[in-house]
C-alpha cells in the first residue's frame, strides 16, 4: 500500500496533479500530469519544489520526445554530456543506456551520477524506452536520511573529510576491454580525479547529505588506506539500509527525475536475457557546498 498524501499547494499550482509519497525516506509518484503540455504552458515549474521535497519523482505514461526530455532537464540547469556513453542520433545530450544479452549493463553498484566531475549533474531525467516484462527495477536511497541516521560522533568525524572521485575507477570494466583504453583515452585525459567533501550541504534545501559512492569514490584523503576503506565500506552499507530506500518498477514511457546531489541509485540487473533501454539526460544545477 502506498502512503498517500496530497499537497494542496502543489495541486493548485500544478493543475490537478496528484503527489503520492511511496516510501518513508524518499520518492513520490506524480499522477494526473501531462508533462509535455505542462512544459508548453510553464506549469512544470512546480516540479522543482516537489523534487526538493521528495528527492526522486516518478511519472507514468509520458510519451515525450527526446527533445522534450531535454527541455524538462533544462528546467534545472544547462545540460551535460557524458564522455563514455552512446547517445541518440542528433541529440548528444540524450544518453542511451542499453542492456542486452550480448552486452549486459555494467552498472552494478549503488552510485550517484558522474561524481568524477568537479561539477556533477544536479538532476537526472530518465525515461523507459524498452522495458522487460519482469525485473529491471531501479532502487533509490536518500543520502539526506542516511546522514540523519548517523551518530553525532560519526557526523563530527566525517565533517572535515574530503574524498577523491575517479572516472577510471567507475569505468574500470570498460577500460579493461580490448581496445577500451584507446576508446576512452580522451575521456580519461579530460577527467582526472577530483575532490569532493564527504558531507555536503544541498544548495536548495540546506540539508546535509553523505556524498561518497562505491562506483566513483576511490579513497578518503589524508587517512590511512585501511581507515579510508573501512569508513567508506561502513558508509556504503549504511547509506542503503532498506529504511533509506525506495524502488521503482518501470514501464515504457515511465519518466523518473532524481536529485543527484541527495540520492544514490542502482539498477537491478535481474532481467536477462530480456533487453532494457532507457534515455538519460542530466543537468548541471547549483553545486552542493
Ligand atoms: O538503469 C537504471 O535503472 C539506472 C541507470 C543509471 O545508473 C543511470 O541512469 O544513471
Ligand atoms: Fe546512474
Amino acid at each position: 500500500m502506498f502512503l498517500t498524501h496530497l499537497r494542496d499547494d502543489a495541486v493548485s499550482r500544478g493543475g490537478k496533479m496528484k503527489v503520492s509519497r511511496v516510501a518513508g525516506a524518499l520518492g513520490a509518484e506524480v499522477t494526473d500530469i501531462d508533462v509535455s503540455a505542462s512544459l508548453a504552458d510553464g506549469s512544470i515549474g512546480v516540479i522543482r519544489d516537489l523534487l526538493n521535497e521528495h528527492e526522486v519523482l516518478f511519472f507514468r505514461d509520458q510519451c515525450i520526445a527526446p527533445s522534450e526530455q531535454c527541455d524538462m532537464a533544462r528546467l534545472f540547469g544547462p545540460l551535460q554530456t557524458h564522455p563514455a556513453y552512446g547517445t541518440v542520433d542528433g541529440l548528444p545530450e540524450v544518453m542511451l543506456l542499453e542492456s542486452t544479452e550480448a552486452k549486459p549493463s555494467k552498472i552494478e553498484v549503488w552510485h550517484s551520477d558522474m561524481t568524477f566531475r568537479q561539477h556533477p549533474p544536479s538532476v537526472t531525467v530518465l525515461r523507459g524506452v524498452t522495458i522487460p516484462a519482469v525485473g529491471g527495477d531501479t532502487l533509490f536511497a536518500s543520502m539526506t536520511s542516511a546522514y540523519d541516521g548517523l551518530s553525532a560522533g560519526m557526523k563530527a568525524y566525517l565533517e572535515p573529510l574530503v574524498a577523491i572521485h575517479d572516472f577510471s575507477q567507475g569505468f574500470k570494466e570498460s577500460l579493461a576491454e580490448p581496445g577500451g583504453r584507446e576508446r576512452l583515452a580522451g575521456a580519461l585525459a579530460d577527467n582526472p580525479p577530483v575532490r569532493h567533501k564527504v558531507i555536503q550541504t544541498h544548495p536548495e534545501t540546506g540539508k546535509k547529505v553523505i556524498f561518497v559512492n562505491a562506483l566513483f569514490t576511490s579513497h578518503i584523503e589524508g587517512v590511512s588506506p585501511l581507515e579510508s576503506s573501512e569508513v567508506l565500506n561502513f558508509l556504503y552499507r549504511h547509506c542503503v539500509l532498506p529504511e533509506y530506500t525506495c524502488r521503482f518498477n518501470w514501464a515504457v514511457d515511465s519518466l523518473v527525475l532524481w536529485d543527484n546531489r541527495s540520492t544514490q541509485h542502482k539498477p537491478v540487473n535481474d532481467f536477462l536475457p530480456a533487453s532494457r533501454a532507457l534515455h538519460r539526460v542530466v543537468s548541471e544545477g547549483d553545486l552542493p557546498y
